[in-house]
């Protein structure tokens, strides 16, 4: 069963190096990540580091055992020459995946491994988002029909809500389970549109210093709009560029996000208002079904088509214990420098869609597949 898991996620994986054209696998798509090449090494090593018992290949052991979160120390100045040749890369991942396949490791582990895998599928898809259109091979996708929906704020009463897990799989961060009590607040039906967006850019969102944190402001000096917008008409999708889709999810960075709930009066849900809302609702665009959103209006719950940011800093849970085989997945990033962000995508993984699944990244960071709806309380 996890064996067949895994052989899934290693298709999942595979196939979105194919829809690569070769000569683009040394680019760097987004300054401050690995070249693309790092992430066909990466899957394996993070497997054999794991659960191996022998180094297979010492050397690519350690080469592709680590990702980046930058945190302002500079961009990275390797260069394609730096990383070995693709063929050698393939070589090292027969020989693992072999190797891995004759473990008897945990089930923990295992599902480790595929986890990080899936998550990998779309963490690389951001990465080959940003690549010119040239450099892929479009690939079909669902189609999703059309669904009338009238935008505004639903109230949530009063309650309790449950966060975390105690039993069955789950990452460090999310153990344990807990009772939190959340106030009463109303929240946005549907997540913010490109149209909705498109109105707080034109009304001068982005001149307006007082809607941004200090370094927020800092940050965006020369942004002008999210990075999925060539213009404010052009949209880039996956594949190809189309007229803005204005009741499509709005993608943007957490320090957009909260400029844009500033400007209109609300603010970002807490993660605890997010679960609390988030209660009995469906799950919708997710799961590799299609490569782009849908409109906001046709995705029915909160689980899907796009994370969503919460103004909640990715902290432990109480009593929160690392993993001892993998002790940097959340600790390293206990650091008041990343946001709860809840939901997910249309390319997050089926297994990743449950309540207890905690994603995080840093308020700059505008490449991944997150939007956000805005509460009032
Ligand atoms: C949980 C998605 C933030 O991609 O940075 C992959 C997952 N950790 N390899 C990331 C992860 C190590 C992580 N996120
Ligand atoms: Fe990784």
């Amino acid at each position: 069963m996890l064996a067949e898991r895994l052989a899934e996620a290693r298709r999942q994986t595979d196939s979105l190096f194919d829809i690569l054209k070769a000569e683009a696998l040394y680019e760097r798509p987004v300054a401050e990540r690995h070249r693309i090449v790092f992430y066909l090494g990466h899957l394996e090593a993070f497997d054999w580091n794991l659960m191996g018992d022998r180094p297979v290949h010492a050397e690519f052991d350690k080469l592709f055992a680590f990702g980046i979160d930058p945190l302002g120390e500079g961009l990275p100045t390797d260069q394609p020459r730096d990383w070995p040749a693709i063929e050698e890369i393939r070589n090292y991942r027969r020989t693992i995946r072999a190797a891995v396949d004759e473990t008897e490791a945990t089930d923990q582990l295992w599902n480790v491994a595929i986890e990080h895998r899936l998550m990998h599928a779309e963490t690389l898809a951001y990465l080959l988002h940003q690549l010119p259109s040239e450099n892929k091979l479009a690939q079909p996708q669902a189609e999703v029909p059309a669904r009338e929906g009238k935008p505004g704020m639903v109230r949530v009463p009063a309650g309790s809500v449950i966060l975390g897990r105690s039993e069955g799989f789950g990452w460090d961060n999310e153990f344990h389970e807990h009772e939190v009590q959340v106030a009463e607040f109303e929240i946005d039906r549907y997540k913010v549109s490109n149209g909705d967006y498109l109105k707080f850019i034109r009304e001068g969102g982005y001149q307006e210093k007082s809607l941004w944190a200090e370094d927020a402001w800092e940050w965006k000096q020369g942004i002008v709009r999210p990075v999925f917008w060539k213009s404010e008409q052009i949209y880039r999708t996956m594949f190809e560029e189309i007229p803005l889709p204005l009741d499509w999810p709005v993608y943007v960075s957490h320090a957009e996000a909260s400029a844009y709930a500033k400007w209109i009066g609300k603010a970002l849900p807490t993660e605890v208002e997010w679960q609390r809302a988030a209660e009995g609702a469906g799950v919708g665009n997710a799961g590799f079904r299609r490569w782009d959103p849908v409109a906001v209006t046709a995705d029915p719950g909160m689980v899907g088509n796009g994370w969503e940011w919460t103004s909640t800093l990715f902290k432990p849970f109480p009593g929160f214990a690392a993993f001892p085989f993998y002790p940097g997945y959340s600790a390293n990033f206990f650091d008041d420098r990343h946001y709860v962000m809840k939901g997910g995508s249309a390319r997050t993984a089926e297994c990743l869609l449950r309540p207890s699944f905690r994603n995080w990244f840093q308020p700059h960071y505008q490449y991944v597949y997150s939007g956000f709806r805005c509460v009032t309380r």
